[in-house]
């Protein structure tokens, strides 16, 4: 039975199941760029630019195999816009070719929603397959889920290690410990100097692909500006490849630093390219456990970095399937104001916000932490409506597709799901931006100061932050030694920052939002 098969902009793998039992004579593989999907959010310039050039050099990739593809370009005169419409179009245009249409389920709700009421359209036969480019399928997440009161990372992340005898020795952990966290939090030396990353000269598909970008979507958030992304599965190998070779050695160490001007430190930057398909999650894991062994990088940098895929990446996208379609509705702290507008221009006198968002901006791209302790943390202790925040997110990095981003913010960053993911907020004051990095140093707030003209935003805002949400949060045991601090400092001192921290966020327009219903 002939197939139109359908591919995705972030399904650019030949080893996926919809491409498995392809018959190169009579199917054909379609991939489409619509606006639909450039603009469901205003995705960053960079990430337009990244997908569509790495689309069309998949469909290249696709064609030297011996495969026939229907490769429909934006500014295709007939491109009607949308995925469905693109199938149909193609439909029209083979009359009576195919019979099936095959896709491999996509990895946002939106679009498995929309292509689950598409056979009522459409004469070909809709077959939606799994996505089996994970290691742990979803029905062995929801196995293992199945009767825990709360879903922690490290258990399922153990769960995978004796699956995947990753490094495993016998039945016990590599170096007798489960996680290497602990040493994994060095504040970066003065003298400590960032390796050189592989940088990708744009060639003409993606010069076209630019130029493109920056005439439809030039007004979107972010920067074109030297492009050197990996676009191909070769360039995405040889970033890995360079990984494993001059980074990952260093990659424990300073997992959790930060430091001005430095967007990379020694992050692998593997997510965009892994998360379309040009990379494989086992294969790199595997590669990083062979580092290991031929000695030639240190067990806490290879476990550390093997658990950020094999754990935290596998973990998050089970819970989302395992709790969609209403996982992002919940607002459990009741977060109400709106996203100030700092977080698109940068301009704050926040020395840490400012970093983050700036490398955000140029390379759609910051680190875990900064993400995390940075964006995240404000995001949190201020309030910001997880809707608002989810969709910046979302936005703003080129890795960002909702079964990873959501997780991530929703859950581990803005505590928005009640602690289903994370045992307790990640709520912190100045103390810690200041432990991992050098940004305070540079700013215009005193990192010690919690009230008075100087004081750190991330302070006031830190103990309003567990004043206001008290009654949510002081039950948590997790919770007990920040409440038995607050409980220290005397009323009028709390007053005091409570009142900072409202006119603060007032004044940054972080504003409560008008007709939102309590959760
Ligand atoms: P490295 O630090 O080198 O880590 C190696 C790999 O591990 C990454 O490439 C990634 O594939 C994986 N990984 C690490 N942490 C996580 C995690 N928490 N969840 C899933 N995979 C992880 N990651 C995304 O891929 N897409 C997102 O949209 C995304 N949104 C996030 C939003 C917030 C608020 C937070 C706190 C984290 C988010 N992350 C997201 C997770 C993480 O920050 C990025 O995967 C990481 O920063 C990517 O950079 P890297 O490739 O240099 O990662
Ligand atoms: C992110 C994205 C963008 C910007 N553009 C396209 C596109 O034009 N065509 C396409 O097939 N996919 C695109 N994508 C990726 C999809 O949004 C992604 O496949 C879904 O969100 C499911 O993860
Ligand atoms: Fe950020 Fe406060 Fe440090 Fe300034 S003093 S860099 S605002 S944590």
């Amino acid at each position: 039975m002939p197939a139109l098969r359908l591919i995705l902009g972030d399904q650019l793998s030949p080893e996926i199941s919809s491409l498995r039992d392809i018959d190169p004579q009579s199917d054909m593989i379609l991939i489409a760029e619509v606006m639909e999907e450039a603009t469901y959010v205003r995705h960053h310039m960079r990430k337009i630019a990244f997908l569509f050039s790495a689309m069309r050099h998949f469909a290249i990739e696709l064609e030297s195999a011996g495969y026939s593809v229907r490769y429909v370009r934006l500014d295709d005169e007939e491109n009607l816009g949308s995925l469905r419409t693109e199938v149909a179009r193609t439909l029209e245009d083979h009359p009576e070719q195919f019979d099936r249409l095959v896709i491999t389920k996509p990895g946002e709700w939106r679009l498995l929603q929309e292509m689950e009421t598409w056979s009522g359209l459409f004469e070909a036969e809709i077959e939606l397959r799994g996505d089996d480019r994970f290691i742990a399928s979803l029905s062995e997440f929801e196995d293992w889920a199945e009767g825990r009161k709360q879903l922690r990372m490290e258990y399922f992340y153990r769960e995978m290690r004796k699956k995947t005898g990753l490094l495993m020795e016998g039945e016990a952990p590599a170096g007798g410990k489960w996680n290497f966290d602990q040493e994994n939090r060095k504040r970066l030396p003065k003298t400590a100097v960032p390796p050189p990353r592989k940088m990708f000269t744009p060639d003409k598909i993606t010069s076209e692909t630019l130029d493109l970008v920056e005439a439809r979507f030039g007004d979107h958030f972010g920067s074109l500006e030297s492009f050197d992304l990996p676009v191909t599965r070769k360039q995405a190998e040889a970033a890995r490849d360079h990984f494993m070779y001059e980074i990952l050695p260093g990659f424990g160490d300073y997992q959790d630093a930060m430091a001005t001007g430095e967007a990379f430190l020694w992050h692998s930057l593997l997510s965009a390219t892994l998360n379309c398909g040009l990379l494989d999650p086992l294969d790199l894991c595997q590669r990083a456990e062979a580092a290991w062994k031929e000695g030639t990088a240190p067990l806490n940098a290879v476990e550390g970095f093997v658990r950020q895929i094999l754990g935290w990446r596998e973990y998050v996208r089970g819970l989302y399937w395992l709790e969609m379609p209403d996982y992002g509705a919940r607002n459990f702290l009741d977060a109400r104001r709106s996203l100030p507008e700092f977080y698109w221009t940068g301009e704050t006198q926040m020395r840490c916000m400012r970093e983050a968002i700036s490398h955000t901006a140029r390379h759609a791209y910051s680190h875990h932490i900064q993400r995390l302790m940075v964006t995240g943390n404000f995001a949190l202790l201020a309030g910001l409506h997880p809707d608002e925040v989810n969709e910046w997110y979302m936005i703003v990095y080129a890795d960002a597709y909702e079964w990873v981003e959501l997780p991530n913010t929703h859950g581990m960053a803005l505590f928005a799901d009640g602690g289903k993911m994370a045992s307790k907020p990640y709520a912190a004051s100045a103390n810690y931006i200041d432990k991992m990095s050098d940004y305070c140093g540079n700013c215009e707030y005193d990192p010690k100061a919690r009230t008075g003209e100087t004081a750190c935003p991330f302070n006031f805002l830190y103990w309003d932050f567990l004043a206001r949400n008290e009654n949510k949060l002081r039950g948590n045991p997790r919770m007990s030694l920040s409440y038995r601090n607050l409980d220290r400092k005397p009323p009028e001192e709390i007053a005091e920052m409570r009142n900072l921290a409202s006119d603060f966020l007032s004044d940054i327009g972080a504003l409560a939002r008008e007709n939102d219903e309590p959760d």
